[in-house]
This record gives structure tokens, sequence and C-alpha cells, in this order.
């Protein structure tokens, strides 16, 4: 199926201005959601003109094609990687996934999870805008909405012409298999949409050397409905200090021990889809759409309290070590790389979405 191409992405520049200048007036009023109304402005003072990210399903369907087209782009772009680090990234998304997958066991489940993410998915937008001519900010997927179970598989990422595309077919899992999520439906190719013939290199688990395949899903609408919900959604916003706010998004490492984060990548690649795969969950294009919507989750906690909040960072430096026998916690000054896609950054780049290396806003907040 041939991608709809939208007729003017580039031409929309002046309209899409004109967006954002009217969405910054409506922001300089209180809003309705928790932003903290005294020190919101504050933070806005390196970043006048913050691109602002809103949720898919409120994009026009030109906007959508717009993105979905850039993503395409990048899927084509030549990679940067020097060979002797991924021999087998082939495009620009290949160099994205690749450090990801060669990172994985020091940025999940460690202090620098949520920041390193952040930086991780404003490059990727970066890269959209400047490298394949998107205009627009990266859209952000609120799974809440798609909720409860029964409504998760229509959800509007999932169309297969103004969206992401949809499941795989069924691919049983073998009964001792450990790792069958609960409630799977899929496991096979992605059938429908832009990305139903996309070729994924990097992975499985931490290879890097070119392994290609098909993109596949294998949504469980269970498992999506028990970690996607308003409830948890609340339970991690009501956490009082980084610490305890990040263990609560990211979870344990067990199905049953997850969090929001765990809820959308086990909940989209359940055992057998890549966004299931700690390694090589980039692969699928919805990852940006779902870690946009946790950065969002943690902007949203941090806006309740921004003078607090701008500079709490804690967690561990090595994975999982949340008692510190292996090493000390996180702190600002903790170094970030994301190899050839982006220059090195610290945590502390990181705190503020509209300061420094990132200049970024969020339509609506939780
Ligand atoms: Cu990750």
């Amino acid at each position: 199926m041939a991608l709809r191409l939208p007729r003017r992405c580039g031409g929309a520049i002046a309209l899409l201005l004109l967006v954002l200048h009217f969405a910054m007036f409506v922001r300089t009023s209180p809003s309705p959601n928790h932003r903290d109304p005294a020190n919101y402005q504050y933070v806005r003072s390196t970043c006048r003109n913050p691109i602002v990210r809103k949720e898919w399903r409120t994009l026009s369907k030109t906007e959508q094609l717009c993105y979905l087209n850039a993503v395409q782009c990048f899927l084509k772009k030549p990679a940067i990687t020097p060979k002797s680090v991924a021999p087998g990234a082939v495009s620009r998304y290949d160099d994205m996934v690749a450090t990801h997958v060669a990172q994985t066991f020091s940025i999940h489940y460690v202090g620098h999870f949520l920041p390193w993410h952040r930086w991780y998915t404003a490059t990727y937008e970066n890269a959209l805008r400047n490298e394949c001519g998107y205009t627009g900010a990266q859209p952000y997927w609120d799974w809440t909405l798609d909720m409860p179970a029964a409504k998760f598989t229509s959800a509007p990422v999932f169309d297969a012409i103004y969206g992401f595309g949809g499941n795989g077919p069924l691919i049983p899992v073998n009964a001792s298999n450990p790792f069958e999520v609960p409630g799977r439906t899929g496991g096979g190719c992605v059938e429908d949409g832009p990305f139903k013939n996309m070729t994924v290199r990097m992975g499985p688990q931490g290879s890097v050397s070119g392994n290609p395949r098909c993109l596949a899903r294998d949504l469980s609408p269970y498992f999506a409905g028990r970690y996607l919900g308003m409830n948890q959604t609340q339970l991690t916003l009501a956490q009082p200090d980084f610490g305890w706010f990040d263990k609560v998004v990211e979870g344990g490492p067990s199905f049953d021990a997850s969090g929001v984060h765990g809820g959308g990548h086990y909940g989209v690649g359940g055992t057998y889809g890549q966004m299931g795969d700690l390694y090589a969950s980039p692969s699928d294009p919805i990852f940006f759409m779902h870690h946009a919507n946790l950065d969002r989750v943690w902007w949203s906690w941090q806006a309740r309290d921004l003078t607090k909040r701008l500079t709490d960072i804690s967690g561990p430096v090595n994975l999982m070590d949340y008692s510190n026998t292996m090493g000390g916690n996180v702190t600002l000054g903790f170094p970030m790389t994301l190899g050839v896609n982006a220059k090195n950054v610290t945590v502390g780049d990181t705190m503020n979405i509209m300061a420094g290396v990132l200049c970024y806003d969020y339509d609506v907040l939780y």
C-alpha cells in the first residue's frame, strides 16, 4: 500500500507559525491543568518560541500525514554511524535504534532513564525537522484516552492511513515461554499502515550487525488496560519525589510489576513485537509517541512544583542498584550520550524542556 503523501507539508509553515502563535497566546493565561502558574513563565527565559507537542488525534489529517511522511524520509536517509560501531546500520533511523540497543543496560532502571529518553525523543524530533523537512513538533500518544481495554485496538494511533498501522496476525507462544505477555493477540508482521513494509535491522537483543526483518506487533488490550489508565497515571503523578516517581514510571523488571512505561511497551509489543524488546524497541516508530507521552507525564509532574522539581534527580547510576551497592546516585552533572545522533549532554541539561538544548512545550498537561 502506498502512503498517501500530504500535498504541502513544508508549505504549511506560515499556517503552523500562526497556530503556534495562537497556542502561545492562549498559554499566557493560567492553563486549566496542573501547571505551577507562578513559575511556569520563568522557565521559558531562554526559549521564546517553543514548538508545541500535541496529542496524535488532535492533529489534522494533513499534520498526521506530514509526520508519517517525515518518518518515512528518515527511514530512507543513509546511516552515519561508523561501520565499526554498528555494522548493520543502513538508515538514519537505524542510527537512532543502534545507540539505544548499545546502551540498553545503562539507560533503563537507572536515575537517568527519564532524562536520557527525553533527550533521545527530542533528538528524533530535531532530526525529523532538520533532516526531513518536518515543521511540526513530535506528537504524543495519550493512551489514557484509549482506555478501557476494550477500546485499545481502535486507538487512532493504530489507524491504517492516519496512524502507525495495527496489529500483526496471531502467532502462538510455546506454553513454556516465560515471556508470554498476558492477553497478547498478535505477534506477526504488521499488516497495514505506512510501516507495513518497513525493514527493522537493529537487534534482536544486543546485536547491531544487521538482522533484516519486518516490524511486528503483538497488542495486548488486557495488559494496556492494567497499566495505561488514568488510575495508574494519577498514581504516578502523586509521587512525592523524583526517586519514587521514576520507580513508579519504570516499575520492576517483570510484567506483573510494570508501570506506565512497561504498559505501553508490552501493551503494543507483547511477546514478539519490537516494542516489547527492551533493546530494539525504538524500531517501532510508535515508540516515540509513547515516550513523548512518558515525557509529558514527567513534565506534568515537574510542572506541579517547578521550584523543586527542575532540579530533583536521583536514582542509581547502575542498573537496578537502588540500594547503591555497586555505585552512587545520578546527579545533575551526570553525562549522557546518543552517539553520532546528538551532542553529549548532562542530566541537568534535560531537566527543563524550555531551556538550553531543549525548546518545546506540551499543549495540555495531566
Ligand atoms: Cu529505552
